[in-house]
């Protein structure tokens, strides 16, 4: 039996100051340049900066989540609902790609390789109905963030286990995240748990909070008007 989703301990509370810092800065457009750029003659989206590290970005609430009690259960308006656990996914073709992170606090990572099941492969197992027009992802430490399928069908979206060849460390969102690179890195769901298939868009946990709802960091959708 899969264990149900109570059952993934927690460590840490929300950041309550730090969210709030966040929601200040959506509301006075911090780092907006004004500019857009196009991707295929820039590398560096506007008002970002290059860092070779990888930060670590969430609400303070670290779930234990390990390859034994993950699961993933995809539903809503698709023909086939599956609930994967980790023997699941490690059925599916595994696909490597690289690319950039775009956090919207304005760091850049650029050449990320990751590897795992892509967004296409998760697809053509579910099936989404004509209806459906948007993923709402949801995660275990209660993070939601929103995407139109387009988006989420996107060839480089992927359901990552790993990063630069070793499993995806439990504070970046491990055993697998949602990766988006097109996006800024808060559509990208860390720990995620859950994709629901839905007709209405529903906004997540920061596009409820002024942050914007597509989130194209060469348009600079940063926060919402
Ligand atoms: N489950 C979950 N996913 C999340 C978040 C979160 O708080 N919880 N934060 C988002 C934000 S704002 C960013 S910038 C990235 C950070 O990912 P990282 O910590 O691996 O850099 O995760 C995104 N996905
Ligand atoms: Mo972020």
């Amino acid at each position: 039996m899969a264990p149900s989703d109570g059952e993934i301990e927690k460590d840490g509370q929300i950041r309550e100051k730090l969210v709030a810092t966040k929601e200040k800065w959506a509301q006075e457009g911090r780092a907006l340049t004004g500019h857009t750029a196009d991707p295929a003659r820039e590398r560096l989206p506007p008002g970002q900066r290059l860092v070779e590290d990888w930060p670590v970005l969430d609400l303070g609430v670290v779930p234990r989540v390990t390859t034994e009690n993950w699961t993933l259960a995809v539903d809503g308006l698709v023909e086939n609902p599956v609930t994967w656990r980790w023997a699941d996914f490690q059925a599916q073709p595994q696909e490597s790609f690289v690319s950039d992170i775009h956090c919207v606090t304005t760091w850049s990572r650029y050449d990320n390789r990751w590897e795992g099941v892509s967004a296409r492969r998760l697809l053509s197992v579910v099936k989404p109905k004509p209806e459906a027009r948007f993923v709402v992802c949801h995660s275990s430490d209660g993070y939601t963030t929103n995407l139109p399928l387009d988006a989420f069908a996107d060839e480089d979206v992927l359901l990552a286990t790993t990063w630069e060849g070793q499993p995806i460390s439990r504070d970046h969102g491990g055993p697998v995240r949602v990766v988006v690179p097109k996006l800024y890195f808060w559509k990208s769901a860390k720990w995620v748990k859950r994709l629901e298939f839905v007709a209405e868009d529903r906004r997540g946990y920061w596009e409820v909070r002024g942050y914007h709802n597509e989130a194209d960091p060469w348009k600079e959708e940063r926060y919402s008007e």
